[in-house]
């Protein structure tokens, strides 16, 4: 043994060896509860808005493959609006065309305004209507396009950060601009209708009201990583507090209100997006009649054994 030794000489000869000490660090790197590093946001849409109409003069959706503009969370970098999820507003115009393409990530669609853009997936021509919810499983060849008279908007929900843990995602042209389509059933499991959610909401009679989307052929969540929900609030009611290990992604599809995450308090309105990260104690309260529609990275955690979700005590 060396007379002179000490931890700080360890320290230095273990870094040489491209080793640390863990006892050091121990509640950084297991830590006491979660830490996500996302922080609560709200992204406008009156200001997003005018700039998504700049980015339609200044890029074709040729040129850019795909016009969005990432919601990137202030205390993270692209692709993370949350630690785990991606939101981007995606806008077509119309006569454009967004290449087909396809991707080991999942995407979901949420609609916020416009009529008569189509997403062609594996082959299945989906229109889109204001609300509904469409789907582009992993994997599955897809291209936008737009048959009707005013510019489109929508949301796109996407697992992309989740790919930055597990370098797995693949992506791929098609040789073509489209992937050959038709349209589809009308009771496709690519697309949710807000008719039928809101009407899900409708039924119940209090005045706040939460339902889950269910996939129509798994019966499950929407996919294999994230699941959404819609919440509906009378004007002048609120939610419960709670808080999830999911991080959840918000968009105002009608109303104006606020939400309470943690200590922030976040103001917003019809056609905002705003995120929750993983347990932070969350409650919305709406100064008019409020829909949200959500989405969440609940199925990846249950897959991995890590989902809690609890009444908080606040
Ligand atoms: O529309 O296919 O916002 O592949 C990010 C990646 C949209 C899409 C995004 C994508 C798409
Ligand atoms: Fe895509």
């Amino acid at each position: 043994m060396i007379a002179t030794d000490s931890l700080d000489r360890l320290f230095a000869e273990a870094a040489d060896q491209d080793a640390q000490p863990l006892w050091t660090m121990m509640e950084a790197v297991v830590p006491p509860h979660p830490q996500p590093k996302a922080v609560p946001h709200v992204w406008r849409y009156a200001a997003l808005r005018p700039l998504l109409e700049r980015a339609g003069n200044l890029v074709t959706a040729k040129d850019a493959e795909r016009r969005v503009l990432q919601l990137i969370n202030p205390a993270l970098a692209s692709p993370h609006t949350t630690d785990t999820l991606f939101a981007g507003l995606q806008l077509i115009l119309p006569g454009e065309v967004a290449r087909a393409h396809r991707h080991v990530a999942f995407a979901l669609r949420f609609i916020v305004e416009g009529e008569a853009a189509y997403t062609a997936v594996g082959g299945e021509k989906v229109t889109m209507h204001r609300g509904d919810v469409i789907l582009t499983p992993s994997w599955q060849f897809h291209d936008h396009g737009h048959e009707g008279e005013r510019p489109m908007v929508w949301l796109d929900g996407l697992d992309l950060p989740v790919y930055q843990f597990f370098p797995a995602n693949f992506a791929q042209q098609y040789g073509d601009e489209r992937f050959p389509s038709e349209p589809g059933p009308a009771e496709s499991h690519l697309r949710y209708p807000w008719a039928d959610m809101q009407a899900r909401l409708e039924a119940d009679d209090g005045p706040y009201a939460f339902a889950e989307y269910v996939h129509r052929q798994t019966g499950g969540p929407l996919s294999r990583t994230i699941g959404a929900a819609a919440e509906r609030l009378a004007g002048g009611a609120s939610s419960p507090t709670r808080r999830e290990t999911a991080g959840v992604v918000y968009h105002v599809y009608k109303g104006r209100g606020a939400t309470t995450v943690g200590n922030t308090l976040l103001e917003w309105e019809k056609g905002d997006t705003f995120c929750v990260p993983s347990w932070m104690p969350y409650r919305h309260e709406a100064a008019k009649n409020t829909y949200l529609f959500r989405y969440d990275d609940r199925p990846v955690l249950e897959a991995i054994g890590a989902y809690r979700a609890e009444a908080s005590a606040s």
